[in-house]
């Protein structure tokens, strides 16, 4: 079975996960659709496309320790406080994260375990491990995702030997069918740190690009090879990240779009500092593994890789990047829900942790909170679970002489297994709708 070895329980007054108590607070929101799939680690099943895509990782950066951290919980200030995140950010709202209470919550990236790995006194490490954001739901969002970082720092004494690594990497990765689009420049807003020589932050900044570059040279060479000709379109583009500058992402680009792969940077001086390890500088990265999985191996959804259908798990083996072949789905069944909203509610989202500061304050817990379409997702999701493949916004309405808003949702059910009954669904519909009502404060038109 695919079940957690680990207990996770939900009380009206705490969390008792693997037998540690959480008293709740006024910040718990952590719904048991996601308890209930607390430490799964997909990414350490040795022939789940996560995990193998996590092993060619690691293959390639051989020399890297792999690190894989025992518990998704962290403290607050794992997770945001030492990364330097301002106390406004908004990946901080509860609509955006997970919390157990006002000091824990489940991580949203791997970053949050940076400072506890240079602590270890390691230079250079890989880090995989779930992570879990509230977030829309599509073919390519599901709340919780596998995130690695990567990270290579040295002795500033050690810097001058760079030049040398850079010119290696340069020559290992000339033969590739791949185009990379880069005009990237340092400027006020993506800047080197002030206390770093600009020719060594230079030599970093190289040695970050070549490696990932790299890196997708060895993920996505072959099938860029094999197609003759079309070479694979990579682009780097600048970026923000509190932890990080300079600072940027890595976008693919498939079936007629860019997708984001990774976020990476050179570590910010705070974060070396916090770790005990002033005297040294380097770069880091974030890859998103569900992103690069689904473009690798073909996956068109991304709930596929939280099935235990053997249709799906029999088609991959360790060590091997292959194409999926999709089966057959059974008929989707949709259902509209059209509501007005409470009054002077306002619209808001973000994703990304590199978002601007600017905007989201911490949303408080009280019954007039604005209308998120992040909380109305979690109704649906924690009614519906993994039936329901999309929640699409169809229809958005002011009244030209109340101005009140309305909202239609489209909300499309699936069975991965059989077929759903039309009463079956109504039944689902019935529950959410009566949630969204008690819970939200909205009104169904
Ligand atoms: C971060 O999480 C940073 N911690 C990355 C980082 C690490 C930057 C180290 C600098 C240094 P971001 O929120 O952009 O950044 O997410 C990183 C990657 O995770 C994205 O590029 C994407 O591949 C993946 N990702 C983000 N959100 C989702 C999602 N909802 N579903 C699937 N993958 C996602
Ligand atoms: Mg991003």
């Amino acid at each position: 079975s695919t079940r957690a070895s680990s207990s996770a329980q939900s009380t009206p007054d705490s969390y008792i996960i693997n037998g540690v108590t959480y008293p709740k607070d006024t910040y718990s929101n952590i719904p048991s659709s996601i308890l209930d799939k607390l430490d799964r680690n997909l990414h350490l099943k040795p022939s789940h496309p996560i995990s193998i895509l996590r092993q060619i990782v690691e293959d390639h950066f051989s020399s890297y320790t792999p690190l894989v951290p025992s518990s998704a919980i962290v403290s607050v200030d794992q997770n945001f406080d030492e990364l330097g995140f301002p106390p406004d950010h908004p990946g901080r709202s509860l609509t955006d994260s997970y919390y157990l209470n006002n000091e824990y919550m489940l991580r949203t990236h791997t970053s949050a375990h940076e400072v506890e790995s240079y602590r270890k006194g390691l230079d250079k490490w890989l880090l995989s491990a779930d992570v879990y954001r509230r977030d829309e739901i599509d073919s390519s969002h599901y709340p919780i995702f596998h995130q690695m970082e990567g990270t290579h720092i040295w002795s500033n004494s050690d810097l001058h030997l760079l030049p040398k690594l850079n010119e290696e990497l340069e020559k290992k990765i000339s033969n590739y069918n791949i185009a990379i689009e880069d005009e990237t420049f340092i400027s006020s807003s993506n800047p080197f740190q002030s206390h770093h020589d600009p020719i060594h932050a230079e030599q970093i900044t190289k040695h970050l690009k070549h490696s990932l570059n790299s890196l997708i040279f060895r993920l996505f060479g072959h099938q860029a090879n094999q197609k003759g000709g079309e070479p694979l379109k990579v682009r780097w583009i600048e970026a923000y990240f509190p932890f990080t500058t300079p600072s940027y992402e890595v976008e693919v680009f498939w079936q007629g779009e860019w997708l984001e792969l990774l976020g990476c940077g050179v570590v910010m001086q705070k974060t070396l500092d916090q770790s005990g390890v002033s005297d040294k500088s380097g770069w880091a990265f974030g890859l998103g593994l569900e992103r690069l999985s689904m473009v690798l191996f073909s996956i068109p959804d991304i709930r596929l890789f939280w099935t235990s259908d053997p249709r799906f798990s029999s088609q991959f083996k360790q060590g091997q990047i292959t194409t999926f072949n999709s089966y057959s789905k059974y008929p989707p069944c949709y259902k509209d829900m059209s509501f007005w909203l409470p009054p002077a509610s306002t619209n808001s989202s973000s994703d990304q942790h590199g978002a601007s500061a600017a905007g989201g304050k911490i949303s408080s817990p009280t019954h007039m909170k604005p209308f998120h379409e992040n909380d109305y997702c979690e109704i649906v999701r924690d009614v519906a679970g993994d039936l329901i493949e999309s929640v699409t916004l169809i229809d958005d309405f002011t009244h030209p002489k109340t101005n009140r808003q309305s909202k239609c949702y489209r909300l499309n059910y699936r069975h991965m297994d059989r077929n759903l009954s039309n009463d079956e669904v109504n039944e689902l519909q019935n529950i959410v709708q009566k949630r969204v009502v008690g819970e939200m404060g909205i009104e169904m038109r």
